[in-house]
């Protein structure tokens, strides 16, 4: 476990600037970040993408990670004209061919009781567990704004 830790992380320190990918059987989990939030905040959001090459739906059931007591899957819906979070009952779906985009103001993985403030450069390990594809380890980078790549959708 320890050594998957290791080369994950030199994985991720070569593209340290840029965005970094994760596969996990059919599905491609694209630069998991997190926003850097002020010292006091007990809660962060992690966002990344989740596409499915496969030709069957999956499910992104749950997360967790050592960095927060929980870790939640969260959407924001509208409700009458006021943007609020609601935890996503199930887990979120992602048909084959589909990639579902986890950003502000749409999905994240609410992370609940923070054990350190999320500073921008950190990393952290998260835990996401699927329906059919399973579990893998992701790095989050925590950074101040949107990573580029979001801006162009
Ligand atoms: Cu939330």
């Amino acid at each position: 476990m320890k050594r998957f830790a290791a080369a994950l992380f030199a994985l991720c320190l070569s593209g340290l600037a840029a965005a970094h990918s994760f596969q996990l059987g059919s599905i491609h989990i694209g630069h998991p970040w997190s926003r850097a939030m002020p010292l006091a905040s007990p809660t962060g959001g992690v966002y990344l993408s989740l596409e499915n090459q496969g030709k069957g739906a999956d499910r992104l059931l749950s997360a967790s990670t050592p960095r927060a007591a929980s870790a939640e899957l969260h959407t924001h819906v509208n409700d009458n004209g006021v943007m609020r979070m609601r935890k996503v009952e199930g887990g979120v779906e992602i048909a084959p061919g589909q990639t579902v985009k986890f950003a502000p103001g749409s999905y994240h993985v609410m992370l609940v009781g923070l054990k350190q403030p999320l500073k921008a450069g950190d990393r952290f390990p998260l835990t996401l567990n699927f329906e059919k594809a399973g579990s893998i380890v992701v790095d989050v980078v925590v950074q101040d704004g949107m990573p580029a790549e979001s801006h162009s959708h």
